[in-house]
């Protein structure tokens, strides 16, 4: 065989491998299983992607595209399908989305032909990425993402960046239209739209920042209200989860997916960061609001809900678990999708049930050590009296 069919079959094979290998759970804490596998790689991303699979321009069959790593999906099921809207990351850093499909939530993940052509806003964006998917009441399919361009007020650096909402709508996750990007006072990221109007405003889950990377005064996850998501902005913003001293979310927090209604209140998934001598540690939590007033906290459990673990430590930015996207399924399954480390894609299945009960009976953080005692002491005071030794 020669060399072009011999790599191309050894490329197909692998990825054919990859892409239909069976995900099986692994028993965790009670509250969620991860899974054996991740559900996307670099390397699950299709061979005609990434080669000519002509012979007379690719006669070695190299690489002509590669693709650095897939992260950070926003989630929704259609028409029986699982489809992540995936922040896919070329070799040469640029970030785009594309979608991918499975029957079953858990693997066998396949992306469709083309990635997702986002038309651009006026001013065209360098990069986009982590797209929040939001089917809203008003029939659409909202997808809200952070657009990067340069900050040209600083001409000198190379580095300097601002981050803004860029807010596209579909039927189809195919066919985007793209409204103008979110007006408000300071740079965004990690924006999230609530699915149902409330007082009769779109409502959006908002991340103030400073800037680029620091969100310096934005105080943690903001909730505003806007009038018109066809030209967006942001009049007021009420900070609903703080970021506090000596918690997981001491540095920076932002809003998962839009959170999930639950007969107690709405479900919320974030992330929250913290800063070591490694450097910044990303990690999830969940918190809960009130139905009827979803800027309202009504639950708070303390810590994280899911950290890094054994090869989620490792990858293109190490210790971060970051998550944009989540499932609720018709029967109670709930279906965490979840990047490690920015470099691939896991999932972790719980239930609404599960996922509540966590919230309202993990104790909050008393934000001292002395509190974290007397909440340790009370459980084993509980237990021993109960008669577990
Ligand atoms: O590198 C970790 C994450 O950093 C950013 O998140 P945040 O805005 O909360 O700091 C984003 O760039 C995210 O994509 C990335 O995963």
């Amino acid at each position: 065989m020669d060399i072009f069919n011999y790599r191309k079959s050894l490329v197909l094979d692998e990825y054919e491998k990859l892409v239909t290998r069976k995900n099986t759970p692994i028993e965790g804490n009670g509250i969620y299983n991860r899974y054996q596998h991740p559900v996307l790689t670099a390397a699950m991303v299709p061979p005609f992607w990434k080669y000519d699979f002509n012979p007379a321009t690719n006669p070695f069959f190299m690489e002509r595209i590669g693709c650095n790593a897939v992260l950070n999906s926003g989630a929704i099921k259609l028409d029986g399908k699982y489809l992540l809207v995936v922040r896919v990351e070329g070799a040469d850093r640029k970030s785009f989305f594309a979608v991918a499909e499975s029957p079953n939530g858990v693997d066998n993940f396949r992306f469709w032909n083309h990635p997702v052509t986002m038309p651009e806003d006026t001013v065209p964006g360098t990069n986009v990425y982590d797209m929040r998917l939001t089917q809203h009441e008003d029939g659409w399919i909202y997808g809200l993402f952070c657009v990067e361009r340069h900050d040209d007020s600083q001409p000198g650096d190379l580095s300097a960046a601002t981050a803004t909402c860029g807010i596209a709508r579909t039927k189809n996750l195919v066919d985007w239209e793209r409204l103008p990007d979110l007006k408000t006072k300071s740079q965004q990221r990690n924006v999230v739209l609530h699915p149902e109007f409330v007082n009769g405003k779109y409502a959006l889950y908002t991340r103030p920042q400073d800037g680029f990377i620091d969100t310096g005064s934005g105080g943690g996850i903001g909730w505003a209200l806007v009038e018109d998501i066809t030209n967006a902005v942001v009049e007021n913003e009420l900070i609903i989860d703080e970021r506090l001293y000596h918690t997981i979310k001491e540095v920076k927090n932002g809003e998962g997916p839009h959170p999930i209604k639950t007969p107690q209140g709405w479900l919320h998934l974030a992330h929250g960061v913290r800063n070591c001598a490694s450097g910044l540690r990303y990690v999830l939590y969940l918190y809960m609001t009130s139905l009827e007033e979803p800027w309202k906290r009504i639950a708070s459990p303390g810590g994280y809900f899911m950290a890094p673990v054994g090869d989620e430590y490792m990858g293109d930015v190490m210790n971060v678990l970051f998550s944009n996207g989540w499932i609720a399924d018709e029967d109670g399954r709930v279906f965490i999708y979840y990047a490690s480390s920015d470099t691939r894609m896991h999932v972790a299945t719980s239930t609404v049930e599960q996922l509540v009960d966590y919230c309202l009976n993990t104790p909050s953080d008393g934000l001292t050590t002395g509190e974290s005692v007397k909440t340790l002491n009370k459980l084993i005071d509980k237990n021993l009296a109960f008669g577990v030794e």
